[in-house]
């Protein structure tokens, strides 16, 4: 009598996506998180499948001029505001005096697991390389819409700072109450930027000024706004309820 039952092809998808896994834990540096939560092996396993089948440093899509759609500005508006949901009590009062020096006295921290922790004012990041990029930009919630992003790309501030061997992530913090992170080979994708400019013009307030993340390879709510602090980390942190994953969404949201 034949006892085994045929594999389904969901057990053998898993089973190659949990096997390459294990094989690309063993020979990379950028080990997959732990969630610690059996609901969350969904987020674990597109992550390990985006990580072993797409080429890193492979780019999203870039358009043309004409491709440039309007955008809605979407969660925090203004920091300052305390009636919104994600308002810091800290934070939100201290953006509103950035706001009145026009961010002459904003200084975006980096520090972490770096040698050379620094703050770095608008006219420093203004003066490192800068990038150009026209983007759609993917919401959670099912929209999307097409900008151009110029900033300086998040490597060459990594550079700057020196990030240790150990390093292998990159959080970044805002003036609301909201906190997220990326791995290292997103931090260092060359489309990931810190950008202070939106369709040639200055960042406005309601699409995070003065600075905000651009991940192109991820979902919209990777892409912070209105950075305050970065702190680069050799373990991983999901931010708990100042993070993504209060909101139900995955911490990994590759596009
Ligand atoms: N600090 C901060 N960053 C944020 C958010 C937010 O509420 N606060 N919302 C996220 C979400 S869900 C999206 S879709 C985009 C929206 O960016 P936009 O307002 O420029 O369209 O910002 C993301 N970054
Ligand atoms: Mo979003």
């Amino acid at each position: 009598m034949n006892t085994r039952s045929p594999m389904s092809r969901r057990t053998f998808v898993t089973g190659m996506a949990t096997s390459a896994g294990l094989a690309l834990t063993g020979c990379t540096q950028t080990e997959p998180p732990t969630y610690g939560n059996i609901l969350r092996m969904g987020d674990l396993l597109t992550y390990k499948a985006h990580r072993l089948l797409l080429p890193s440093q492979s780019l999203a899509r870039e358009y043309d001029y004409r491709d440039i759609s309007s955008v809605p500005a979407i969660g925090t508006t203004n920091p300052a505001d305390p009636n919104k949901s994600i308002f810091n009590k800290e934070y939100g009062p201290a953006y509103d005096r950035l706001l009145a020096s026009r961010f002459f006295d904003w200084r975006l921290i980096v520090e972490g697991s770096v040698t050379r922790p620094r703050a770095f004012s608008l006219s420093d990041l203004k003066r490192m390389p800068s990038r150009t990029q026209i983007t759609r930009h993917t919401c959670e919630e099912g929209w999307s819409a097409i900008a151009q992003w110029t900033g300086v790309p998040l490597r060459n501030v990594l550079q700057a700072v020196g990030t240790r061997t150990t390093a292998r992530f990159v959080q970044f913090h805002a003036y609301d109450a909201y906190a997220d992170g990326i791995d290292m080979l997103d931090a260092l994708h060359p489309q990931t930027i810190l950008a202070y400019g939106m369709n040639g013009r200055d960042l406005p307030i309601s699409h995070g000024a003065p600075l905000r993340a651009r991940v192109e390879t991820q979902l919209g709510y990777k892409s912070l706004k209105f950075l305050r602090r970065i702190v680069v980390t050799d373990h991983f942190d999901d931010h708990g309820r100042h993070g993504s994953i209060q909101n139900g969404w995955s911490w990994y949201a590759g596009i």
